[in-house]
């Protein structure tokens, strides 16, 4: 069979990689073996040909002047980004050089991997990586700077990552969207949201602490206090209970504690709530009343309010409330905090940690990135980061970079670019992009598992992140079959998962011939708790040392900082992906920080004004937005910019590295900053 590689001209099947929940189905024209245009492939069942404008534009990413073409080497200092070309040869020989003396001096612990989801490919983020690392011994990564508070709190509730079928939502009569900006983070769900007003009368629903561009389509836009949401969900609870909208058939059989939480949320009244929110009472009130009396009700539980200290909880609650309702059990109802567990594949095939042999590696926390390179004793001496780009993304940004400018310690990167992260390396390697590898995806939100083919020659002399740790196992001598597995083989392993009975059908055959398969998943029957039912109650959260019933706690107050800082994702980028590339930063222009009129007059701020934004931390120069679309005490900055326009936008700078109360996550929204206007001296 020829490759889609071998035809110069036509149109290929493809998927994006991005780390997004969507994962739409794409088109790839070809024009004399080049991608001349990417299109959505409208005969997929979810995302039906719409693709979000970040990814219409691609082929300017991907043929990109800046794209790294070959592999370097460092000539400067560290964070220069002073750079010349090497062969692979001499690249893969010293990092495996350097790690071969490592071993022997500091052993395998001191090396460090560093990656995360800039493509979802299961191959590519979580397949030949950790077998090599395994293999190592390296410190392990906790990749916790994402969902990883919301799905521990979403856990306790639900026992795993099940929710409703997002194609069953084109039923749902009320959509609410809490903490998601889902017009740029989730469009195909605001697509049927869309559709199911015009069809039904949906209503949306948007509780937030911006009016973003999700706010701006609701029906009704609920602006909230940072870090408060848990307070309004027992309050919603306190009404629903009061108001006897609850369905007591279903608490009956598939929860536990429910009597327990109706006497716990006794406390969490109207105005209690509305006094920790800034939500008005009656507004309270005809929320809990529209939830509790409209079906199908349909809740989007966004990453935004778990990245707070309070995250874990915030999920953790919010989970429970279609339970109260019984609105798991009505078609398009429910809700969605993230759906992967219905296309759970076989981790331990792909992964293989029985290589690790049972040693007890160090787990370092990705959060914690900064403090770990400054001050971990036994010290990590070399740094390999893929997929990722922490000098950006992680929180407490300057402390990330000042780790990455210790002399002693080698850093590798793998990009398609010369990141702000590669700038600190010793040794950059370029990767190809997902059009140019074979990968299997799996959305954390619809149910399609979809195959990804290469459809172009790699780059110049890219390689994918597989070849690459093929390549640094053979300089390692590493000789266990393992590593030379082909990517087809790596998928049947993958997809043979006896625990997941839904992708039985699906393998690398199937899904060739049909580019995207659905998993035959439906909402179990019983619960992966502990007790096998929905946990209002939770036990296990109690041996933990967490209340066990849905409990308010406040946000820590880190310093006496007036405003509450939320640096959130834009439109146009995706994470720091694209904050590069020319066209995208024309479309988002240039960052700004949102404030409120009354706030902006005490600080003699007019709207445009360039603004001095800082904590301990770090600080920042915004310009300033001046109205209506927060609340007072609140500043809103959107977008990882890189440091194309100046250091001074990278907004990690300002957020903590905190960790939040569940799962080891990130709290890149409790932060505290003071904002001040610039006095230009003439
Ligand atoms: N265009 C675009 N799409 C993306 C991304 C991107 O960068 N750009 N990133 C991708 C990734 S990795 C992820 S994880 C998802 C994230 O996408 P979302 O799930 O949308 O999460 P966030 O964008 O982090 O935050 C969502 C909203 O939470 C709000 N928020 C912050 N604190 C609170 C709070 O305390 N309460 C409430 N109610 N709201 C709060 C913010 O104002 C923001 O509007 O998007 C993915 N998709
Ligand atoms: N202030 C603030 N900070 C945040 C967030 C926030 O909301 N606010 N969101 C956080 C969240 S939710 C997340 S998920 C993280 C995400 O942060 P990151 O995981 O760093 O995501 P990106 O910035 O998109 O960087 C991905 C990198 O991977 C590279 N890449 C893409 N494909 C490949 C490949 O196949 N191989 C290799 N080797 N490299 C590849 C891309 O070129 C890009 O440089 O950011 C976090 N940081
Ligand atoms: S980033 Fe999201 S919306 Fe855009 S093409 Fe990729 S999966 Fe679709
Ligand atoms: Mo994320």
């Amino acid at each position: 069979m020829s490759s889609f590689v071998d035809s110069p001209n036509g149109i290929f099947p493809s998927v994006c990689s991005l780390d997004c929940p969507d994962q739409c189905g794409l088109l790839l024209h070809k024009k004399n073996g080049k991608i001349i245009k990417v299109e959505g492939d409208p005969n997929h069942p979810v995302t039906k040909g719409f693709i979000c404008n970040k990814v219409r534009n691609m082929t300017e990413r991907i043929y990109d002047k800046k794209r790294l073409k070959y592999p370097m080497k460092r000539i400067g200092a560290k964070g220069e980004g002073e750079f010349v070309r090497i062969s692979w040869e001499e690249a893969i020989n010293t990092i495996t050089t350097r790690w071969k003396e490592l071993l022997q001096s500091d052993g395998a612990e001191s090396i460090l991997p560093y990656s995360f989801y800039g493509n979802m490919g299961n191959l590519s983020a979580e397949g030949m990586d950790r077998r090599f690392f395994n293999r190592l011994g390296a410190s392990q990564l906790d990749r916790s700077i994402c969902n990883s508070a919301g799905a521990a709190g979403y856990k306790y509730t639900m026992g795993g990552s099940y929710g409703t079928d997002p194609e069953d939502t084109i039923h749902t009569k009320l959509f609410i969207f809490w903490g998601i900006n889902a017009v740029s983070t989730n469009m195909h769900q605001v697509a049927i949201a869309q559709q199911a007003r015009k069809q039904n009368g949906a209503k949306i629903i948007v509780i937030d602490v911006h009016k973003n561009k999700t706010a701006r389509i609701a029906d009704w836009f609920i602006p909230i206090l940072p870090g408060t949401d848990t307070a309004l969900a027992l309050g919603l609870m306190h009404i629903l209970f009061a108001e006897n909208m609850v369905d007591s058939s279903f608490l009956e059989q598939y929860t536990v504690g429910y009597e327990e939480l109706r006497e716990h949320v006794e406390q969490y009244d109207p105005v209690t709530v509305s006094g920790i929110t800034g939500i008005p009472v009656e507004d309270i009130v005809q929320l809990a009343r529209m939830y509790g009396k409209t079906s199908p009700a349909f809740i989007r539980i966004g990453n935004g309010p778990q990245h707070h200290d309070n995250g874990g909880m915030f999920v953790r609650t919010i989970s429970c409330l279609p339970a109260l309702t019984g609105q798991w059990l009505v078609k398009g109802g429910g809700a969605i905090k993230g759906n992967s567990g219905y296309l759970a594949h076989n981790t331990a095939n792909l992964q293989r940690p029985d290589l690790l042999k049972n040693k007890k590696t160090r787990v370092i926390n990705m959060n914690l990135l900064g403090e770990a390179l400054l001050t971990l004793d036994p010290p990590v001496k070399s740094l390999y980061v893929y997929g990722t780009n922490p000098a950006v993304v992680a929180p407490a940004g300057n402390k990330v970079r000042s780790g990455l400018k210790r002399e002693d310690l080698f850093t590798v990167v793998h990009d398609l670019f010369l990141t702000e992260t590669a700038r600190y390396a010793d040794i950059v390697l370029p990767a190809t992009s997902s059009f140019e590898n074979t990968d299997f995806y799996t959305s954390y939100w619809h149910h399609y598992i979809q195959l990804q083919q290469p459809v172009i020659e790699p780059f110049e002399e890219a390689k994918s992140n597989i070849e690459v740790f093929r390549l640094l196992a053979k300089g390692m001598n590493f000789t266990e079959a393992a590593f030379e597995e082909t990517e087809a083989e790596l998928i049947d392993q993958s997809l043979a998962n006896p625990k997941n009975p839904y992708i039985k059908e699906i393998n690398f055959e199937t899904l060739s011939k049909h580019h995207y398969l659905k998993a035959k998943a439906r909402f179990p029957d019983s619960f992966p708790t502990p007790s096998g039912k929905i946990e209002l109650y939770s036990e296990k959260m109690k041996q933990d040392g967490y209340p066990p019933l849905p409990t308010y706690v406040p946000l820590i107050k880190d310093s006496d900082h007036y405003f509450q800082f939320i640096a959130a994702p834009n439109h146009n980028f995706l994470n720091s992906t694209f904050a590069n590339q020319t066209k995208h930063i024309e479309l988002e222009k240039e960052p700004v920080v949102v404030l409120n009129c009354e706030d902006a007059e005490k600080l003699d701020v007019k709207d445009g004004d360039q603004v001095r934004v800082w904590n301990e931390r770090g600080e920042c120069i915004l310009k300033a937005s001046v109205g209506v679309n927060v609340l007072p005490g609140v500043a809103v900055t959107q977008g990882l910019w890189g440091a194309e326009k100046g250091t001074k936008h990278l907004v990690n700078a300002l957020t903590p590295d905190r960790i939040a109360d569940m799962g080891g996550g990130a709290t890149f929204f409790s932060g505290r900053v003071t904002v001040e206007k610039i006095i230009l001296e003439c």
